[in-house]
């Protein structure tokens, strides 16, 4: 019985992963990013209090300071919408991810990756 429930946990924790990682090698690739994630959806979604924009400290969780000054051309230290659209990429994301820069994005580097990705299923598919 034990093993049935380890079994169907695996499944399910499996599954969000495999979403993205099309090929199942367990690590992301540029091609598997930009195929599932869509750049606009996910700032939308990340916006939880719908102001159009990410203060510095909503920002500092998923860049440093380096990256959100590059972003905000303005200096008004928020990230608007424009900005991101203007000044961000899947490709400059990805990249800004692949710490050791081989490019692929496994263990931490993939987190923030699913963590949006999350995100943006969450707000397609509100649950009900
Ligand atoms: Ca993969
Ligand atoms: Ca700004
Ligand atoms: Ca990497």
């Amino acid at each position: 019985m034990l093993l049935y429930i380890v079994f169907f946990v695996a499944l399910a924790t499996g599954q969000v992963t495999d979403d993205l990682d099309t090929d199942g090698d367990g690590h992301l690739n540029i091609n598997e990013v930009t195929a599932k994630l869509n750049l606009t959806a996910v700032v939308y979604a990340l916006d939880t209090d719908g102001d159009m924009q990410f203060t510095v400290a909503e920002a500092l969780e998923y860049f440093d300071h380096h990256m959100i000054n590059q972003l905000d051309t303005n200096h008004d230290h928020m990230l608007s919408f424009q900005e991101l659209m203007d000044g961000l990429t899947l490709a400059d994301l990805f990249a800004y991810y692949d710490a050791n820069d081989d490019g692929f994005l496994y263990g931490s580097e993939a987190d923030k990756i699913y963590q949006m990705y999350a995100a943006q299923q969450n707000a397609a598919n509100p649950m009900p």
